[in-house]
């Protein structure tokens, strides 16, 4: 896409191209932000190490290397990082001949980042209210933003996005037991065909949603568990800044209950 034949080689079996440059620039500048900011911090303990946003007080200015700017120029090798991989698998798939659908799916994944780390700060006014890059300090940044809005529970979009999760879970062990058991028949007999495949559920549940189907409803579930995830956490602090229990007030006020 950018450059004609530059880069177009192999490493090993990796595919290089221009976009794998870019990768593997901004992903090892920001591996070696992140080690440079442990290095200062107070631990090498690899779950307790954390590179924090800046604080509240500096909106959404730049920040002092040591006082959360290291956490802005990892981000932006993070999403350089990301795009890059996911550009890379767009000129790999073009090269292939095939269809866009696997650097679709992973913009999502990118999009769900991107609304943690930028659009959701940017619009509550700080970057202060990014998550942070450590393996359990992220994990309190959900706690504690979770318990800010009462109960978490009752965000009506995070309840998609969770059934969303649970239903690609239930989607792919379907599809995965049944594959294994169309190609593991009893000894003596041959493998089976998608006309098994399709038999077994129009005989089980009257219905079969077919072998492209299938992959067609995982790639659907996959994304809106994504996207639902990244519209459940962008509207807490924009849109409703109360607890997530108190959004449900409307129901009761339905004059029909009076
Ligand atoms: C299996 C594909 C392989 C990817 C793996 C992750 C790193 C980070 C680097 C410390 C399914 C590689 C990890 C490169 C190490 C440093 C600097 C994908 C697979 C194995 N989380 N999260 C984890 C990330 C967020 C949450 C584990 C990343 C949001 C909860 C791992 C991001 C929220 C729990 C991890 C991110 C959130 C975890 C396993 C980015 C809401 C867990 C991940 C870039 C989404 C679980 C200790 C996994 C855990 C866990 C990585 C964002 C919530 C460390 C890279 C802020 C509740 N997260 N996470 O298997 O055990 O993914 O945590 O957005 O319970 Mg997290
Ligand atoms: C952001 C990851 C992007 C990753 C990228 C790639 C590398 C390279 C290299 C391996 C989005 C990174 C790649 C670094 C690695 C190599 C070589 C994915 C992202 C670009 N919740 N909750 C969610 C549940 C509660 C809360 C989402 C369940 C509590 C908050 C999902 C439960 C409270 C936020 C979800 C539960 C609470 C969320 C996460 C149950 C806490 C979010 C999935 C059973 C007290 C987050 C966009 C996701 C969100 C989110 C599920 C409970 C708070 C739907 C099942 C009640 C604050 N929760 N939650 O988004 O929506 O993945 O983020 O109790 O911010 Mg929740
Ligand atoms: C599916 C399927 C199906 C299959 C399948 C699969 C879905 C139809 C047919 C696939 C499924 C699986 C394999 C199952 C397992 C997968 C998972 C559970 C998902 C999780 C996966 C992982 C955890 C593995 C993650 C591994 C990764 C991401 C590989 C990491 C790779 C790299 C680090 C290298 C990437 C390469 C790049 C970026 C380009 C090439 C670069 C190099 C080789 C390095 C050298 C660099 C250069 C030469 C460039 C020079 C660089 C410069 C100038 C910049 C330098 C700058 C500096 C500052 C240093 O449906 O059925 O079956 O199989």
């Amino acid at each position: 896409m950018i450059g004609g034949d530059l880069f177009d080689f192999w490493v090993g079996p990796f595919y290089v191209g221009f976009f794998g440059v870019t990768t593997i620039f901004f992903a090892s500048l920001g591996i070696a932000l992140i080690v440079y900011g442990a290095a200062i911090g107070p631990t090498w303990n690899l779950w307790q190490i954390s590179i924090n946003p800046p604080d509240l007080k500096y909106g959404l200015s730049f920040a002092p290397l040591k006082e959360g700017g290291l956490w802005q120029v990892i981000t932006i090798c993070a999403l350089g990082a990301f795009v890059s991989w996911a550009l890379r698998q767009v000129e790999i798939a073009r090269k292939l001949g095939m269809g866009l659908h696997v650097p679709f799916a992973f913009s999502f994944a990118i999009l769900a980042y991107f609304t943690l780390e930028v659009i959701r700060p940017v619009l509550l006014g700080a970057w202060g209210n990014a998550f942070p890059y450590g393996i359990i300090t992220h994990l309190d940044w959900v706690s504690n933003t979770g318990y800010s809005y009462g109960n978490f529970h009752y965000n009506p979009v995070h309840m998609i996005a969770v059934s969303f999760f649970f239903t690609n879970c239930l989607a792919l062990a379907l599809h995965g037991s049944l594959i294994l058991s169309a190609t593991n028949p009893k000894k003596g007999e041959t493998v089976k065909t998608a006309e098994h495949e399709n038999s077994y559920f129009r005989d089980t549940i009257g219905y079969s949603i077919g072998t492209l189907g299938i992959h067609r409803l995982g790639m659907f579930l996959a994304i809106s568990a994504a996207f639902f995830s990244a519209i459940c956490i962008v509207i807490s602090g924009p849109l409703w800044a109360s607890g997530w229990p108190e959004w449900w007030d409307w129901w009761q006020r339905i004059p029909i209950w009076k």
